[in-house]
């Protein structure tokens, strides 16, 4: 029988803690997951190529090689989980305990936590059993089954509902790629259609004010914005009024990642719910939670922090191309309660993702596209 989970205690120590902090480090801005230069990102996706040859991206529904381009943005993440899985279950003809137990400290070392490492060793053995899987090809398909499975428990994709505006706050600690998101987000629903309006209320620092605007120009969206230091509920109430006047259908709202004081952030982002509903009572209609995968663990701690202080509908995990712990969707999935919405694979306006579990696992796996 596996009894994998009798090691339980010993792992459990070995868990990276996950700091109640209400104040997590904030990744340094311009700083992606600590690569030392774009040499290293470059190297990645050389390293990958096959990334040029996909031609389909699976459920996402055509563009030549986006399975190839997240395939190459989770290459760390593969390294650290799908290869590592592979070297594993390498021509093993049996599966014993042994070998669940190494699965287990690789699933655990790769970010993907406790309680969803425990969910897929238990899932996987139930099968094996049932299903007398005793080589590694079904081993590691039954695996991607579970790991998906996981993923989709809490999936729940994005969709914009007609509002006027349908208001979208964006939150999260700095450095995170909030105000990066957005600027993919506005490319995104313009291209499908939508007439965005930016609205400028990370008012603590004029760079924030200033890169919005970058991505509102390259993405020929209108930007609102105060002086440095305005009150954030004020842009909004600016940035809302502006919306119904142009008749555009999608308000993105940056907000402030001070975490320091989590009283102060919770009045300010209550301040700014508050005039919200002044205009329409279902608003903000999305409050998307920014995470930067390079955290790992960290990344919990912050979800849970948020919902305190926000009415959080969904996560974006940015940064997954620069960072081995891709691994974290796992425990996020499972432990925060929240459908991770958004994926951030890159720079670029195009490498902000619609999270798709199975694609998401096949290209962390290494597997062809779903
Ligand atoms: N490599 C990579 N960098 C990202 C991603 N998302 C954001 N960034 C970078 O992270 C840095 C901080 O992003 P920013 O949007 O300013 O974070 P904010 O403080 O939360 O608004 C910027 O240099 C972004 O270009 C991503 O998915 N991948
Ligand atoms: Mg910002």
């Amino acid at each position: 029988m596996f009894r994998f989970l009798r090691k339980k205690k010993a792992v459990e120590a070995s868990e990276p803690e996950v700091s109640e902090a209400s104040t997590p480090d904030p990744q340094p801005e311009g700083e992606a997951a600590s690569e030392p230069a774009d040499a290293g990102h470059e190297a990645v996706h050389e390293a990958v190529p096959e990334a040029v040859e996909e031609t389909s991206e699976g459920n996402e529904g055509g563009g030549a090689g986006l399975f190839g381009r997240l395939r190459s943005g989770l290459a760390r993440s593969r390294g650290a989980l799908g290869d590592s899985l592979g070297t594993l279950l390498l021509g093993k003809k049996e599966i014993d305990e042994s070998l669940l137990e190494a699965l287990e400290t690789q699933l655990l070392m790769a970010d993907v936590g406790l309680e969803a490492t425990e969910a897929v060793l238990e899932r996987l053995t139930a099968r094996v059993k049932r299903r007398a899987l005793n080589d590694e090809d079904a081993l590691m398909s039954e695996l991607a089954e579970v790991l998906s499975e996981i993923l989709g428990e809490r999936h729940e994709p994005f969709s914009l509902a007609p509002a006027e505006p349908f208001v979208i706050l964006v939150v999260g600690v700095n450095g995170v790629g909030k105000t990066t998101t957005i600027g993919k987000l506005a490319q995104r629903f313009k291209a499908a259609g939508h007439r965005p309006l930016l609205a400028a209320g990370d008012t603590f620092r004029a760079a924030a004010v200033e890169q919005l605007k970058q991505w509102g120009s390259r993405a020929d969206v209108p930007v609102i914005a105060q002086g440095e230091g305005a009150d954030s509920a004020s842009v909004l109430f600016d940035a809302v009024s502006a919306a119904r006047a142009r008749g555009a259908d999608v308000v993105l709202a940056d907000t402030a990642g001070r975490l320091h004081n989590k009283g102060h952030l919770m009045e300010e982002l209550a301040k700014v719910v508050r005039v919200l509903k002044r205009f329409d009572a279902a608003a903000p209609h999305a409050v998307l939670l920014v995470l930067d995968a390079g955290t790992g663990q960290n990344a919990l701690a912050q979800a849970k922090t948020f919902s305190e202080v926000a009415p959080l509908t969904g996560l974006v995990l940015t940064k997954l191309d620069g960072t081995a712990k891709g691994g974290v969707a796992f425990a996020l999935a499972k432990q925060s309660g929240l459908p991770i919405q958004f994926i951030g694979v890159g720079e670029q306006a195009d490498d902000l993702r619609p999270f798709e579990p199975r694609s998401f696992v096949a290209a962390l796996l290494g597997a062809e596209a779903p």
